[in-house]
């Protein structure tokens, strides 16, 4: 027997700036749960310009780049890590194509974007940028742990 279980595989999933400013964080957060997926941290920044370009970094030579991180970093962002058997390829799938125009319906772009500059939904592609991206953006203490935090360690 085992002592200790592998940890549960993680992804990072970021709302974007359309996806909050329409209102849509409820129903994105709710398709992530009713699946059985379990959000295991969340918070919601501006994030800027240079951090933007990190997240993106892979997309760098590309030409729509600075206007990605341009947009990224114009609202607030709704960052979280979920957890959950198989969630880094199936969290993809809950999410849909990169073009919303060939996203099916009933995932989360085909039913709520029409263009890709404007796709509401960043998720990890893979489990190494699953890793990385989760680490550029939250660091350890902010994932949900089994220990409980006391008043000083919030103050
Ligand atoms: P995805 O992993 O589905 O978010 O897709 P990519 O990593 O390939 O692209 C990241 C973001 O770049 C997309 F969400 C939107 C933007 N993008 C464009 O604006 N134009 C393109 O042709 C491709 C991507």
């Amino acid at each position: 027997q085992e002592a200790h279980a592998a940890q549960m595989e993680r992804t990072f999933i970021a709302i974007k700036p359309d996806g909050v400013q329409r209102g849509l964080i409820a129903e994105i957060i709710s398709r992530f749960e009713r699946k059985g997926f379990k959000l295991v941290a969340i918070k919601i920044l501006v994030p800027s310009k240079e951090f933007a370009q990190k997240h993106y970094h892979d997309l760098k030579d590309r030409p729509f780049f600075n206007g990605l991180c341009a947009f990224l970093s114009s609202g607030p962002v709704v960052a979280m890590v979920w957890e959950g058997e198989g969630v880094i390829k199936y969290g993809r799938k809950l999410i849909g194509a990169t073009d919303p125009q060939k996203s099916e319906p009933g995932t989360i772009r085909g039913d709520l974007a029409v263009v890709v500059g404007r796709n509401i939904i960043h998720g990890s592609d893979g489990p190494e940028t699953a890793e990385d991206e989760i680490n550029l953006w939250f660091k350890p203490q902010e994932l949900m742990a089994a220990k409980p935090l006391t008043s000083e360690a919030i103050a």
